[in-house]
């Protein structure tokens, strides 16, 4: 089932592809392995375009099939009632559009118990700082998918060691990030998975991490 829904996302069949998650998650499937298959499919979606074999429409469609399997998804991640173990002022950085990751990344950490409050994508720098004053985190992410986010990440931690923030760690996130735009950036960790995010998140709070 899982391949059949990898294939409906890169053949661009919607109804399919929704159709088959429903089922796969009606018949019991891990709502994380779903996500996990779409994200492969996101993955040869993106592939594609790179190649010139799609373009930015075959983007888009696939952007909103997987918010689709995402809102059939990610409430059955949210079902058990948590503890608040701390808190996260999460955005996709300046000049970067792309949602899906940070959504997803936002379900997770608040299905481990954190509180995450979401400013939303193309976050200028200002605005990480005022939400940062604001709200007094634990944890600042930053979702980063496109190379032309990767200055303004950078910038972003300096705006927030400026202004005298130092309290919260940074992590950053996304298909665009690794230990290089970790150090480049002056970031505390990264990931490029979700539930890797959340389990780092923890550590850097210096929550213990269980399995
Ligand atoms: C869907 C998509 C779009 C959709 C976005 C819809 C939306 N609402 O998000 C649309 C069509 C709008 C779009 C636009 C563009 N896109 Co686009 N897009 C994609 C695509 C196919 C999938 C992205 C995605 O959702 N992946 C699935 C998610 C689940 O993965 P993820 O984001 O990595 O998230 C996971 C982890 O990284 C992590 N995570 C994410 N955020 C965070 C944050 C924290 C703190 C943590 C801890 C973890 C974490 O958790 C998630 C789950 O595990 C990718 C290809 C790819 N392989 O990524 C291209 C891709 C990102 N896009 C690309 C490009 C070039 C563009 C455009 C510039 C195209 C254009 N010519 O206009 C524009 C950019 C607009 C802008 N200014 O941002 C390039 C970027 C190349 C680069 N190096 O810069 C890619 C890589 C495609 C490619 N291979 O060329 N895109």
């Amino acid at each position: 089932m899982t391949e059949k829904i990898f294939n409906s996302i890169v053949g661009m069949e919607e109804e399919n592809a929704l159709k088959f998650a429903k089922e796969y998650l009606n018949d019991g499937g891990d709502p994380q392995k779903l996500l996990d298959v779409c994200r492969e499919a996101m993955d040869e979606v993106g592939e594609k375009f790179e190649k010139g074999e799609y373009f930015l429409s075959e983007l888009l469609l696939s952007g909103e099939i997987f918010k689709g399997i995402m809102d059939l998804t990610l409430p059955l991640l949210k079902e058990s009632e948590v503890e608040t173990i701390g808190k996260i002022v999460l955005g996709t950085v300046q000049d970067d559009i792309h949602d899906i990751g940070k959504n997803i990344f936002k379900a997770f950490a608040e299905a481990a118990g954190f509180e995450v409050i979401d400013i939303g994508v193309d976050v200028p720098e200002e605005k990480f700082v005022e939400a940062v004053k604001e709200h007094n985190p634990d944890i600042v992410g930053m979702s980063c998918l496109i190379t032309a986010g990767i200055n303004p990440m950078k910038r972003t931690v300096e705006a927030l060691k400026e202004a005298g923030l130092t309290g919260a760690k940074i992590i950053i996130g996304g298909g665009r990030v690794d230990e290089e735009i970790k150090e480049f950036s002056g970031a505390d960790a990264w990931a490029d998975d979700a539930a890797r995010g959340v389990r780092l998140c923890k550590e850097l709070l210096g929550l213990g991490v269980e399995g």
